[in-house]
Order: C-alpha cells, then structure tokens, then sequence
C-alpha cells in the first residue's frame, strides 16, 4: 500500500530537524560510539528511507563521522536545516530542477577511483576510501551562494583541497587543476541530453586550489555525504557561485592552459571561468544583489565573495581585465 508522506518542502517548520536537535543526536551518537548503529535508525537525519539507511550503513566510511569540526568557519548564521537543502539540489545528471534527490540514489558510490592525471609527476589512479584515509578530515560550517541566488549554511566534512593538490604532486608547468564528474547515462539519465557538454567539470588556478578555504567534502552533517549532495566526493569553494562546487569527482587533471568548465560552454555570457560571487554585478537575467535564505525565505543581501574576501581577495589582487565576478 502507497501512503503519502508529506514532502519535507511541505513540512512546517515545526517539524524541521534544528540545531540543537542535530547537535544532541550528534553528541550521543559520537558518545556511544554508535555512528553506524545510530545512521540506520528510521528517522535519523533526512528521514531515509530503509534502503536508503542501509546503504549509509554499508558506507565504509561511516565510523569516521562525525569529524571534530574546525571553529575557524562560522556560517554567520544558523546551519540551514538538512531536511530543506537535502531536498532541493542542482545536480543535472539526475534532472534540470531540484528535486532529484531520490533519482540521485542510483548512483553507486563504491567501488569509486579517482584519477589524477595531466602535468603531474606520475599519474595514478586510488580508491575513495584509501585516499580518504590518507587526508586530515574535519567540519567547516560554510555558506554556499546560487548563481540562482539563493543560499545556504551547510556544515561540511572533508579535507582541505590543497592537501589533495599536494598529494598529486603537479609540476611546475601545472597552473590550473580541472575536476570531472562521473559519465554514465544509464544511471544519469541527465546526461542523455546531448545538448550538455558531459561529463560535469570545473576548473580552479592552483593558487586557488591551495587557498585554505577550498574544500573536499565527503561528509555532511556529521555523516557520509548523501548522494544528492555530490558523493563521495565534491568540491565546495564557497567565495564562488555554487556552479563551481562540482560534485561526484572521478579526475583531478592537472593543465597549463585556462579550461571551459561545462556552464561556460553552454553559454559564456552568463556563466564563466571565474565566478566570484559580487552583489555589483548582475547576471545578464536577474540581479545579484540579494539571495534567498533556503532556511527562512528571507531575501538577505549578498557579500562580495560571499563574505569571504579576508580569505581570497588577495588572489585576484594582480588579475586586471577579466570578469572576475561571471
Ligand atoms: N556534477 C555536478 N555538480 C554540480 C552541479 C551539477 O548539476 N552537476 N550543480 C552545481 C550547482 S549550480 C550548485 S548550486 C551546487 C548545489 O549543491 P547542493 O545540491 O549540494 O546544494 O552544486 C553544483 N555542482
Ligand atoms: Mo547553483
């Protein structure tokens, strides 16, 4: 029998997990050592179904959750609930709205191996796990800024990407790194429409790779990143606009040459290389000078760089007569 359950964008906001909900689940769970028991409880977290719990449970790396977090980064306000940005998601491999994220448990999520490659010393493949296991993971609470404009607080686990960077060992003639998402149509029915350039990719100038606030994410929430969110690995740089938050990672390439990232060749005008977020400059279409808060509908006003411009600003200090902010 087919029982409706309300949707969580239907949900009152009453019964919105809050902060110091997901803070206690958080704490007990950490203090019982019971992250895997406790991920497969009905209702834990966004409410999985129990597929979708049993597959948390078969994460390998669900003991490693959750990760002592980092208090150098605060959201500036609250932590955007999981039960509203866990169900409105860009990830156009699964659909061109935001509600893929049933569609999105498709995806399996192991065995997944990365390849970094390009002008890099030697080019070698690993495993998601082994690699997770080699880099220092923590939380860092981030805000993340639409070109859309809309906007979230999420808390994210991962590792610093500069560490990854590191890891490659680039050579010297190696000045941007572009990451690709993975390529299969069979279950990505997104990327049966031809007319996107597949596989998903985005590049970063290693300078800014190795900035301290570009971010591997693996987790969020204290668990394992849910599939909608980009798992098992994406990237969050949250002084961009979230287009180059690139999710489900399977190449690191390491180039001399400026790439064209997969919005940038679907139409230059509106989406490019760069990306910073400036509340100056509009979008050909709409303005963006304010955003939609997802946690409370408010339109708040936009920061340039998203509030992050102690962080980044110097990066772009010798850059002249580029769009910086597109
Ligand atoms: N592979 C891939 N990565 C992607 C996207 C996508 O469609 N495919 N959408 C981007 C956009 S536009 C945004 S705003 C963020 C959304 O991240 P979220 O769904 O975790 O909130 O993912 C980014 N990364
Ligand atoms: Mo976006």
């Amino acid at each position: 029998m087919l029982i409706k359950k309300p949707r969580s964008w239907e949900l009152p906001e009453s019964a919105v997990t809050s902060e110091s909900r997901y803070r206690n689940r958080r704490e007990i769970v950490k203090g019982l050592g019971l992250g895997i028991a406790a991920a497969s409880l009905p209702g834990f977290g966004t409410g999985l179904s129990v597929g979708q719990a049993l597959a948390a449970v078969a994460d390998p790396t669900a003991h490693l959750y959750p990760v002592d977090r980092n208090n150098g980064f605060e959201g500036g306000r609250d932590i955007t609930p999981e039960k509203l940005t866990s169900r409105y998601n860009n990830f156009y491999e699964f659909g061109s709205h935001k509600e893929i994220a049933l569609a999105a448990q498709k995806l399996e999520i192991r065995p997944w191996t990365i390849e970094i490659d390009g002008l890099v010393e030697k080019k070698f493949t690993i495993g998601i796990d082994e690699l997770i296991k080699k880099m220092p993971l923590e939380e860092r609470i981030y805000r993340h800024r639409c070109v859309e404009a809309w906007s979230m607080v999420v808390p994210w686990s991962g590792f610093p990407l500069a560490e990854l960077i590191d890891f490659a060992e680039p050579l010297s003639s190696a000045k941007y790194v572009v990451m690709e998402t993975f390529m299969d149509p069979e279950v990505a029915p997104g990327q049966k429409q031809f007319w996107y350039p597949w596989p998903y990719s985005e590049g970063l100038t290693l300078k800014e790779a190795t900035n301290d606030l570009a971010f591997m994410v693996t987790g969020v929430y204290g668990k394992p990143l849910a599939k909608q969110f980009g798992s098992p690995l994406r990237l969050a740089v949250p002084w961009k606009y979230g287009y180059k938050s690139i999710k489900s990672i399977v190449r690191f390439k390491f180039v001399s040459r400026r790439p064209k990232s997969f919005w940038e060749e679907i139409n230059q005008r509106e989406y490019g290389f760069w990306a910073n977020v400036n509340p100056e400059v509009d979008h050909p279409r709409w303005s963006q000078a304010r955003e939609r808060d997802l946690a409370t509908g408010r339109k708040i006003p936009t920061l340039l760089f998203n509030g992050y411009g102690d962080e980044v600003a110097d990066l772009y200090e010798d850059i002249k007569g580029e769009k910086l902010y597109r």
